[in-house]
């Protein structure tokens, strides 16, 4: 609409402006010929009277000038007529212009004197009049008197208006029918063809080629269009190229990298680009507040950590929730950007919620309902009514946001998390053709534990219109079989781990997530320079150091871990001044309740303990509460002797693989609990009951006495599962697997 009218409104206003010109010289024009006209109708008349007038002035007849002057009583546009005497007193009036009398006329006097007539424009009490005045000469030009005849010009002004009315209403239908036509022409020679272009780029871009039409548009837009045409021609050959070459290269058996998932995609999904749905964005724009300027941040997740190298590698879309400040100001107007900003690799598409959708949604029922009920923490999950209706509204809202990218055929949808499980029925529902897997980042509780969730029927309801479920280890799959046997009606195959409802199968498989990036040569390189800085700011040069990273969730046991170094200095005080435990904390849900309680109760603690044993300088524990940049992270796992994952539940729990991928010197022990996810992969670990504070403690000691030998062995096996079980291989398996299902 702007653009129109960028081009119609120079127009009008050149007509509009060429027209008033036009305008006001015709109608100066008209009132001149009016004034003319007056004026020798006026000077005709003064002068058919002037000889009666010389009559009536010369024997001083009173009477007669009377009647005279009342003869132009009833005339209808002829006002009147004034006798004057030689000193140019009245001596006559007609009575319809008596007011005239009291009216200043300066003029009189020069008349007088000049002899000369005079025609001009009056104003006789509140209207205008036109007054001719003659002067009556003697035979010796001596002046007797005057005669002046006053016309009414009001109908002149009439006539000057309705010329300027017509006008004006000219101008507009003009103005109207120039718009019109403009609009229509625009639309003929400019819209349409956009219009169509638009669609058939749209079918393209959902890979919709049944409805790609050529085009036959001739002229200037004619070549723009030819030339698309060409260079989407070109696209699609060069996609079908890539996958084909795909295939060829997916048939080596090698080990999984960026570059051996990204053929697979394209080999098996095509031209059907990936896209995932989380509610965590992996880019955040959030306002620093020392700058004021907004900056992106990647946060402190798991999600995030393991789906961004996949979307890097492979291309697609993620949809997430814009949560941060300034998100809004990096969007186009379809609320996509590309990231990451500094090397584009996949399309970020923000889903806008609002405060009230975000606390029922996001914190209420899935933070504060389904995980403390799926991490048997013994948190107390809270179930609102609420909180229940907003998740339903804000995974609508979602799906709406899914459905409009969705390509035309066979779309892959891969979702994210318990923030979603209503999601796969919603997209199944309009979509059936489309292939919809979820991931389940935490673990899944047994029947019983479940069984408490007042939402059970729509959740599982929700989540069976997938084609995949996917948990990290094989347990969780076993509990959510049990979950579906047990609270929905279905039928549960064990033998193929599925369930059927409603004629519609959903496999349920394990697939242990992992990380990437820091196995290979360069990410795992980390700059001296760092480590050395920190070693000095923190005094740690002579230091064992142990290192917790985490979310600051009660999930990851950090009270635990702080109670655990407590006791173990208590029972070793030889480590005192020797051994220092970083932890490095994201808060994260900080306005949960529990999670700000559970903040306050780490601080009283971490001062507590350090008050306990610190002796001179020197303090057990620097707690470093922020948000840490990944690069920011690695010189800390560099500088660590031993890592700690205490986690009370977790479903994998990345930070473990992340310190075993960072050691590249085999140098380096991993704490881990047991009732981590983790913890059925990385047996090496010196693995710990976090919940047994004697035990923990025990553990510390131990990793911190392990021969070196026997810390380069361990750390050896764990990098060359983590190093084999690389996050490519976690989305290579769930795809293969998949794709396969759809064949079979
Ligand atoms: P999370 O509960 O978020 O993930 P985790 O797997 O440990 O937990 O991943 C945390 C990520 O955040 C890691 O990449 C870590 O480096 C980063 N991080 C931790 N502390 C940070 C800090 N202070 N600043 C910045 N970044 C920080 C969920 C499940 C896990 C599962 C993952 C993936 O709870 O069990 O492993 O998803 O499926």
């Amino acid at each position: 609409m702007k653009r129109i009218l960028l081009f119609i409104l120079p127009i009008l206003i050149i007509i509009a402006v060429v027209f008033t010109v036009f305008g006001i010289f015709q109608v100066r024009f008209e009132e001149k010929l009016a004034m003319d006209d007056l004026q020798r109708k006026a000077r005709a008349v003064a002068e058919s009277v002037e000889l009666s007038a010389r009559h009536i002035l010369l024997n001083n007849d009173l009477k007669s000038a009377n009647r005279l002057a009342e003869s132009f009583q009833n005339r209808e546009r002829l006002q009147g007529c004034v006798i004057y005497d030689k000193d140019g007193q009245i001596l006559a009036i007609t009575e319809r212009i008596s007011g005239w009398k009291q009216k200043d006329k300066p003029y009189i006097k020069d008349i007088l004197d000049k002899r000369d007539s005079r025609g001009a424009l009056e104003q006789l009490e509140d209207y205008s009049v036109y007054s001719y005045i003659l002067p009556v000469l003697n035979d010796d030009d001596s002046v007797l008197g005057l005669v002046e005849v006053i016309y009414d010009t009001s109908y002149m002004f009439t006539t000057l208006a309705t010329l300027w009315k017509r006008i004006s209403v000219t101008l507009i239908v003009l103005i109207l029918l120039i718009a019109l036509v403009a609009l229509l022409i625009q639309r003929q020679i400019f819209i349409l063809p956009v219009r169509r272009l638009t669609q058939w780029f749209s079918h393209f871009q959902r890979g919709d080629t049944d409805k790609l039409r050529p085009f036959e548009e001739k002229g200037e837009f004619g070549k723009l269009i030819s030339e698309v045409e060409q260079v989407a021609l070109g696209l699609r050959v060069a996609r079908k190229v890539v996958t084909e070459e795909a295939h060829v290269r997916l048939q080596k058996d090698e080990l999984w990298t960026e570059d051996k998932l990204r053929d697979l995609v394209r080999a098996k999904l095509g031209e059907n680009a990936l896209f995932v749905v989380s509610n965590r964005e992996p880019y955040l724009h959030v306002i620093d507040e020392t700058t004021g300027k907004a900056k992106c941040v990647r946060p402190a997740s798991g999600v995030v950590t393991a789906i961004d190298p996949i979307l890097r590698a492979c291309g697609g879309t993620w949809i997430a929730h814009g949560s941060a400040d300034a998100d809004r100001q990096f969007v186009n107007s379809k609320n996509k950007l590309g990231v990451p900003p500094d090397d584009i690799r996949y399309i970020l598409k923000r889903v806008w919620i609002t405060k009230e959708e975000e606390e029922g949604y996001y914190y209420g029922f899935s933070n504060e309902g389904l995980w403390p009920l799926c991490h048997v923490t013994h948190t107390r999950p809270i179930f609102r009514e609420t909180d229940w209706q907003m998740y339903k509204e804000v995974n609508q809202k979602f799906a709406d946001s899914v459905l409009e990218e969705l390509p035309a055929k066979n779309p892959f949808v891969f979702i994210q998390d318990y923030h979603f499980t209503l999601l796969p029925k919603m997209i199944k529902e309009k979509r059936p053709d489309a292939t919809i897997a979820l991931f389940w980042h935490i673990p899944w509780p047994n029947p019983e534990v479940f069984g408490i969730c007042p939402y059970q029927q729509e959740i599982l309801d929700g989540m069976l219109a997938c084609d995949l479920i996917g948990f990290h280890v094989q347990f969780h799959c076993n509990n959510f079989l049990d979950t579906a046997n047990r609270f929905i009606e279905s039928r549960v195959d064990t033998e193929k781990f599925s369930v059927v409802r409603a004629n519609k199968e959903t496999f349920i498989r394990a697939f242990p997530i992992s990380i990437d990036g820091y196995m290979g040569a360069k990410s795992a390189k980390v700059d001296p320079v760092q480590v050395g800085k920190i070693r000095k700011e923190f005094q740690l040069e002579d230091k064992i150091v142990a290192l917790g990273v985490d979310r600051i969730d009660y999930t990851k046991g950090i009270i635990e871990r702080i109670l655990a170094i407590d006791r173990f200095l208590e029972k070793y005080p030889q480590y005192k001044n020797k051994f220092v435990f970083i932890q490095l904390g994201a808060p994260s849900r900080t306005h949960i309740k529990r999670y700000h309680e559970l903040m306050g109760e780490i601080d009283d603690l971490v001062e507590k303990k350090n008050w306990k044993h610190s002796e001179g300088n020197w303090k057990p524990i620097i707690y470093l509460k922020r948000h840490f940049s990944p690069e920011e992270i690695k010189p800390y796992y560099a500088l660590a002797d031993i890592c700690i994952v205490s986690s009370l539940h977790d479903g994998m729990n990345l930070v473990a693989k992340e310190y075993i991928a960072s050691k590249n010197d085999l140098s380096g022990v991993l704490i881990l609990s047991r009732f981590t996810g983790a913890a059925r992969e990385l047996t090496d670990a010196v693995l710990v009951n976090p919940y047994s504070i004697e035990e923990f403690s025990e553990a510390i000691k131990y990793s911190l006495e392990l021969p070196k030998e026997e810390q380069k062995k361990r750390m050896e096996n764990m990098r060359k599962i983590v190093g084999e079980n690389n996050v490519y291989k976690w989305a290579g398996d769930i795809i293969t697997e998949l794709t396969g299902l759809k064949k079979s």
